[in-house]
């Protein structure tokens, strides 16, 4: 099913996995479509193009993701914001830059395959892509890739990755979350330190994190063997963003800053001071290798705290 509109599609998906007025899907820009979940807890929207969430907002609460007002809304082209999916690799393709940066996940059209209310009242939603004729051309493996999430006041995101090959695959990836803050300067990150990484903006030098993260400047550093929740200090708005994880080792912490925002046409000149990167990944030492009908989850945990608490 291609993801943008066609009315026969809306009302099948309505029908097969519509969950009253808690679960619709819609028609977004450029005519994508787009799962709108909205429960007593909270509310968020996820795009069938690329299997991306887009926004996540607890009951009460200002968003807790980021999304560009410049973003594009187009076949083949990633959202600027929100939760990325990236994978089979991260950041570029280790041996042949002219494969597309973060793998292809991130453009593939998803479909869906789950839908449910819970207990509590939360709601899950399930998408999945599997391997095509296009994708073995990029990446020679037999896969199924499934993204789950899991709406409350905590948004849950598992990035599901099998191989229904008959010779085993490695694979990287990240949940590229793109948070709203305040304002730049009014942001720390705990969780990361003493943990060595590398800084992409240094030549790739090791370094070792000193303390809690603050950004002044371009910031692009991958966290090596990180497994503490990460919590984003906003003394602005203020809230504490906490981020959990299960099945990753590395953590990145982007900003793009001045000039890297300038440059990308996708992303407005100011935004940089509004968003901050902190991703769950499996890149470096961390990839993964997946034996025939093997499966990993990388999962992301979002909530919010106050600054008083904890
Ligand atoms: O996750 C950080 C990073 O790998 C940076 O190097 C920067 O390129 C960012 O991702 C955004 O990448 P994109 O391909 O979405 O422009």
């Amino acid at each position: 099913m291609s993801n943008t509109l066609n009315n026969t599609d809306l009302i099948k998906l309505n029908r097969e996995f519509g969950i009253g007025d808690q679960l619709t899907f819609t028609e977004g820009p450029a005519g994508f479509i787009l799962a709108e979940i909205k429960n007593p807890h909270g509310e968020a929207t996820v795009a069938l193009h690329g299997g991306h969430v887009l926004s996540f907002r607890p009951r009460g609460h200002e968003p807790v993701l980021w999304l560009s007002r410049n973003s594009h809304f187009q076949t083949g082209r990633a959202i600027r914001g929100g939760i990325p999916v990236c994978w089979p690799w991260f950041a570029d393709h280790p041996t042949d830059a002219d494969k597309p940066a973060h793998g292809f996940a991130r453009t593939a059209d998803w479909a869906v395959s789950e839908s449910e209310k819970l207990e509590d009242g939360s709601i899950r939603l399930r998408l999945f892509i599997a391997d095509s004729e296009k994708t073995m051309k990029l990446w020679p493996h037999r896969f199924r890739l499934e993204m789950d999430c899991t709406v409350s006041d905590v948004l849950r995101t598992k990035l599901i990755s099998t191989n229904t090959d008959n010779k085993p695959s490695v694979c990287g990836g990240a949940l590229h979350s793109y948070f709203n803050i305040s304002f730049i300067s009014a942001i720390r990150i705990t969780g990361l330190e003493d943990c060595s990484y590398i800084d992409k903006v240094d030549q790739g030098r090791r370094k070792v994190q000193n303390g809690a993260v603050s950004i002044n400047s371009e910031t692009d550093r991958i966290y090596l063997d990180t497994k503490a929740d990460c919590i984003i200090e906003d003394s602005g708005l203020p809230r504490r963003i906490c981020i959990s994880k299960n099945g990753s080792l590395t953590t990145v912490v982007w900003n793009p800053w001045v000039d890297k925002a300038a440059a990308m046409k996708d992303f407005g000149n100011d935004e940089y001071k509004r968003m901050v990167c902190v991703e769950t990944v499996n890149a470096d030492t961390d990839v993964i290798e997946l034996a025939p009908g093997d499966t990993h989850t990388l999962e992301s945990i979002i909530r919010l705290e106050s600054l008083t608490e904890g």
